[in-house]
């Protein structure tokens, strides 16, 4: 950490980059903003952020800049990223490491590195602030432990370790633990009626030992109707949008059963030859948008997860 500190020392009043994961999570998002704040610099994200991340980014009130960027001239910090991989169309010159995964790979070219094998980036970067004395505002509280709530599936896979950092960030930041909570809490953005209504719309299925929930709802809101229904308890949540040809779908598995089911596959698989906008995500979470028949699409889902959930 010391040579980490130096390193941050060093570009402190040079705005300096603080470059995160693609697709950037809130652990990712946090840490690159609680960095920003200390440095003065900004935040870089290489094309897009998570759904939640963008959530996130609204409700602390701090925005990013998107690549493709040439920082091979820059002096730059990387945040809760352990491959280049995860920074595509994104230049490096010179740069020191924070982050918390196993096998990281960014760590042998770098200046500096501050590497354990902790829950979260951000009760890394709280270490940091701490031992360089730089004063934990609410907004900063809020962020680090979105992070750590983020990494940990609100604190259920968290070390004890980590449960006692984020007291202590949550007292420094003089807020309370239900609303660092909201800060993540993404179903309250929905009205009542949008909720209930795609709540009454939903059919339940087993699939084997796992409840499926299908439902459809408007385009703006198929992210936050998934979430919901992960919420209420659905083991894997498949919501639908469709205005005319457009469809919008978004496959959510609930992360306690993280990775059982591959859902970009089932999803690959699921829309056969319709036409893609776009398509992203991992084997826990997907989203797709583009057009086609959303009956056989349906079908198509279905059958690919019933076919999963029984191997
Ligand atoms: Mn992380």
């Amino acid at each position: 950490m010391k040579e980490f500190i130096k390193f941050i020392r060093e570009i402190s009043d040079k705005k300096p980059a603080i470059l995160i994961h693609d697709d950037s999570d809130a652990d990712a998002l946090a840490a690159g903003y609680v960095l920003s704040r200390l440095t003065g610099g900004y935040i870089v994200v290489p094309k897009s952020v998570s759904e939640h991340g963008q959530e996130l980014m609204d409700e602390i009130g701090f925005e990013v800049d998107y690549g493709p960027l040439d920082l091979s001239e820059e002096k730059i910090v990387i945040a809760d990223t352990a491959d280049m991989q995860q920074l595509p169309d994104i230049q490096l010159g010179k740069y020191a490491v924070i982050d918390h995964h196993s096998n990281n790979k960014l760590l042998e070219g770098a200046e500096a590195y501050y590497h354990e094998k902790v829950d979260s980036t951000c009760q890394m970067v709280y270490q940091v602030l701490r031992e360089m004395e730089f004063p934990i505002d609410e907004n900063i509280a809020l962020a680090l432990s979105a992070g750590i709530l983020g990494d940990t599936i609100y604190l259920e896979k968290a070390k004890n370790e980590t449960i006692i950092i984020l007291g202590e960030i949550l007292e420094e930041g003089s807020i309370n633990f239900k609303k660092a909570l909201e800060v993540l809490r993404i179903s309250r953005k929905l009205s009542r009626e949008t909720k209930l209504k795609a709540a009454i719309d939903a059919e339940l299925f087993w699939l084997k030992d796992k409840l499926l929930v299908f439902t459809r709802t408007s385009p703006d809101y198929v992210y936050y109707v998934a979430m919901m229904l992960i919420e209420l308890g659905a083991d894997i949540a498949m919501v639908f949008s469709q205005e005319g040809e457009d469809i919008s779908i978004r496959l959510v598995q609930n992360p306690a059963y993280e990775e059982e089911i591959d859902l970009l596959e089932v999803m690959k698989k699921g829309i056969g030859d319709s036409k893609v906008e776009n398509l992203w995500g991992d084997e826990n979470f997907v989203g797709f948008k583009g057009a086609g028949d959303d009956f056989k699409i349906i079908k198509e889902l279905l059958g690919q997860l019933c076919q999963s959930s029984s191997r």
